[in-house]
């Protein structure tokens, strides 16, 4: 076969792929097939010879038949086309292929320290080496995910003594991660309210829209972002939100919205709440950044507390990639809060039936992490100091950005709108033209929606990163 091989690399090159009646010089193939990955066509010579160039004669099965091998590089994913690269974590990939100096990656939302680099948490050290000491094996989890951690994770994001945890009403599966975590929730969305929209904010992390597409989840948007006033379009959000079909779905960041930094106050969560109740819509709440937006965990998820208290039955997808910087373990969980413990363990089956095929059951490493720095008050202490620590240092470097956007532009552009944004990011306003100038001309890497990271930016670099935007946004169109 190898020989074969090679003697037929140079004419199949030219040849392409024969199809089965498809004509190869003056004969037509009648029949095509794949042997070892060699394809073979079979012809009648009988009618006119083959051309020698074209084909390499490998057997004579009988007078009539010649059998021949025509393509061996040619690939049944011919017709795969190139995926554009994402929108975000292509961001990273084009950072580190640019050999420049002064390159700055505001792309991902990923936590860096102030001399811009990754930041393991010294609790997360703390708890890993405790885990090390005390030898725990490797054994498959069961498929809802490490018990301690679904007991964590409910508690903090609801609170302890939350009743709903006390009358055994969420039902909680470890997750993949935030992301992982969103796509269970949209797979037993599928399954279980087929043809039931989810309404999503405008703008919103751009994967929400992946997410939902490929779980075959219905989607619409609702207005969020008002480029007016760089603030919440309230109006319009719920004005959009009592206009769909009852008993919809509402996809809502509980703190931190991505990727405008913009949240509702108490009051307008409450007319959201209102709004709700009225029309019979199901919230679906993505926390992925509870305690880095205020550094209060509590403070983070009252959005959340308030529908629950309500009595509104809801989704909840969460994440550790921020909070505990455990971006790689994909550590997060979805919680559905129901009306009684019967539903709850139904609902709970459910969720481990569509995460068996999916991915059987999840990985360890993270949730045992979580489980035992919540688990210990000394190490949960601690956590907290270091996520107000985190939190504080994006506030910190936020104030300086504003400052230099302040005293460099001499117009009477009002900059305000960067301190008024909380979370890891900033939503500049620049459109695409003035974020590929961003990026072209002064190497700062951000999404082309206007986003960066605040996060993945320091003190020393806030100067030159207002005279990029100023230069973005004057000179480019
Ligand atoms: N939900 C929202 C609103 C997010 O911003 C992100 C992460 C996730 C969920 C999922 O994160 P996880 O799967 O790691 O838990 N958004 C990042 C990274 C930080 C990303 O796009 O994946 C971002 O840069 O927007």
């Amino acid at each position: 076969m190898a020989a074969m091989m090679a003697s037929t690399a140079a004419t199949t090159a030219a040849l392409g792929c024969v199809a089965s009646g498809q004509e190869v010089g003056r004969q037509v193939c009648t029949t095509q097939k794949m042997y070892n990955g060699l394809r073979v066509a079979t012809a009648f010579p009988g009618q006119k010879k083959i051309e020698e160039s074209a084909f390499a004669s490998i057997k004579i099965r009988s007078k009539a038949i010649v059998t021949m091998a025509v393509a061996t590089d040619v690939s049944r994913f011919e017709g795969v086309s190139m995926a554009p690269a994402d929108p975000i974590l292509g961001v990273s990939e084009a950072f580190k292929r640019d050999n420049s100096d002064m390159k700055l990656n505001l792309g991902v939302g990923a936590y860096r320290t102030e001399e811009l680099q990754p930041y393991v948490l010294e609790v997360v050290k703390k708890a890993e080496k405790k885990m090390l000491e005390a030898g725990e094996n490797k054994e498959y989890l069961p498929i809802e995910g490490l018990a301690a951690f679904n007991k964590a994770t409910a508690e903090l994001l609801l609170g302890a003594d939350n009743p709903v945890i006390k009358q055994q009403r969420v039902a909680t599966v470890q997750g993949l991660s935030g992301t992982g975590s969103l796509r269970l929730g949209a797979a037993f969305i599928q399954r279980y309210f087929p043809g039931v929209k989810v309404l999503i904010s405008s703008p919103t992390w751009g994967n929400h829209k992946n997410i939902l597409n490929d779980a075959g989840v219905p989607w619409s948007e609702y207005r969020y972002f008002d480029p007016k006033t760089v603030g919440l379009d309230f109006e319009g959000m719920i004005a959009d939100i009592k206009d769909a079909p009852n008993g919809s779905i509402i996809l809502l960041h509980g703190c931190a919205h991505n990727p405008t930094g913009i949240d509702p106050t108490p009051e307008q969560w409450e007319k959201i709440a209102d709004v709700c109740q009225e029309k019979d819509h199901m919230p679906f709440f993505d926390v992925a950044y509870q305690g880095f937006a205020s550094g209060s965990l509590d403070d983070d998820a009252s959005s959340v507390r308030r529908f629950v208290a309500r009595g509104i039955e809801l989704f909840v997808a969460q994440s550790y990639s921020k909070n505990l910087g455990l971006y790689a373990e994909r550590i997060g969980a979805i919680n559905v809060v129901v009306s009684s413990p019967e539903v709850a363990t139904k609902v709970k089956s459910q969720l481990k039936r569509l995460a068996r095929p999916m991915y059987s059951n999840p990985p360890v490493h993270g949730a045992r992490i979580v489980a035992n720095v919540v688990g210990d008050p000394t190490m949960f202490d601690e956590w907290r100091a270091e996520m107000q620590a985190m939190a504080g240092r994006i506030k910190t470097v936020r104030q300086r950005l504003y400052d230099e956007l302040s005293t460099k532009d001499k117009s009477s552009k009002d900059w305000s709108f960067v301190l008024k944004q909380i979370g890891m990011f900033s939503f500049t306003g620049l459109n695409k033209a003035q974020s590929d100038n961003m990026t072209d001309k002064w190497h700062v890497y951000m999404t082309k929606d206007g986003r960066i990271s605040l996060a993945g930016l320091n003190l020393a670099k806030c100067a030159f990163l207002a005279d990029a935007i100023i230069d973005s946004f004057y000179n480019v169109q």
